[in-house]
């Protein structure tokens, strides 16, 4: 099966981090694409109508997204623990995990697409609505680290984690960390994990080539 990826992209990451906790991330060919939401990448639209990253196309041609439906749909592919907990509670609380992280990373895009804006176009209302926004959040998951810290590792953590590490990426001067130690320790056991070690994010200097993933 084919992913198409990219080393900056949160929602990728945020597959790959399950890919590699599943175990199934060297079944993965990854095909490196740029997405800018201001021109039309056919390759995906051809799968996906919506052109985004990430879009897993399995070998008979059916395309999956967005990126919880591929998650979901790589938990289905192993033996082990599962990443959406099958018990109600767990699975909903692994759920809403998710689509905090989730929403963290749509807040995180809206406001770097902002700031890439030139000026005078760059909105300064809206970067001020997304940095409260991730305050707010962020507060919320200071409150939340020691059910974090104790709940074993499911999709929901994969998603907090990586909205976290893309904080960090796109805004370091922001210090997220600041102020918010039990969510800072969470973090870090999240960034020693094996599947985030192996995810990183970095910025290509190459024209992208077509890889396939080491599981
Ligand atoms: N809800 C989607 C969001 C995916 C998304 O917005 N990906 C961005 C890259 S980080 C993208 O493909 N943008 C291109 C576009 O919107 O045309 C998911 O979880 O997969």
């Amino acid at each position: 099966m084919k992913l198409f990826w990219s080393s900056r992209s949160p929602y990728v990451r945020k597959v790959m981090v399950i890919a590699h906790e599943v175990g199934v991330a060297h079944r993965l060919t990854i095909v490196p694409v740029t997405v800018k939401g201001t021109e039309i990448v056919e390759q995906i639209i051809a799968v996906n109508p919506f052109g985004k990253i990430p879009t897993l196309l399995l070998d008979d041609g059916t395309a999956i997204y967005d990126s919880p439906v591929i998650c979901e749909y790589l938990d289905g592919l192993h033996a082990g623990r599962r990443m959406f907990p099958a018990a109600r509670e767990a699975r909903l609380q692994a759920l809403q995990n998710q689509a905090i992280g989730d929403a963290m990373m749509d807040t995180l895009i809206v406001w770097l697409g902002e700031t890439m804006r030139a000026q005078p176009d760059h909105s300064a209302p809206r970067i001020a609505v997304c940095r409260h926004k991730m305050a707010k959040a962020l507060d919320r998951l200071e409150a939340a680290a020691p059910v974090l810290a104790a709940t074993p590792f499911d999709i929901g953590h994969a998603a907090i984690g990586t909205a976290l590490s893309y904080m960090g990426f796109r805004f370091a001067p922001e210090g997220w960390r600041s102020g918010r130690p039990a969510l800072a320790a969470w973090y870090d056991t999240f960034a020693a994990r094996p599947s985030a070690k192996a995810t990183e994010f970095y910025v290509e200097t190459a024209a992208p080539v077509a890889a396939t993933a080491k599981g």
